[in-house]
């Protein structure tokens, strides 16, 4: 895939514990169109997105909600 000239933001996700929550939380913010590509670390609690066109948080809150995780805010 190429990435080039995409944006990034890094979503701060609580209720990560193994490698099955990452891909669990990176398919779900993947179901929204803006998302390009989706990187979870449980460790850190993080949730890295790249988009081109800005996606909506709500939308992203949403979608980690409906998973069973918590968005807490975007850094
Ligand atoms: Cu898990």
């Amino acid at each position: 895939m190429l990435n080039l000239g995409l944006k990034k933001k890094s979503l701060d996700v609580e209720g990560m514990t193994c490698h099955h929550c990452e891909m669990t939380v990176e398919k779900a913010v993947l179901e929204i169109p803006e998302v390009r590509s989706a990187k979870a670390d449980q460790a850190k609690g993080k949730v890295e997105i790249q988009y081109k066109v800005d996606p909506d948080l709500a939308k992203i809150k949403e979608k980690i909600e409906a998973v069973g995780y918590r968005f807490i805010s975007e850094s």
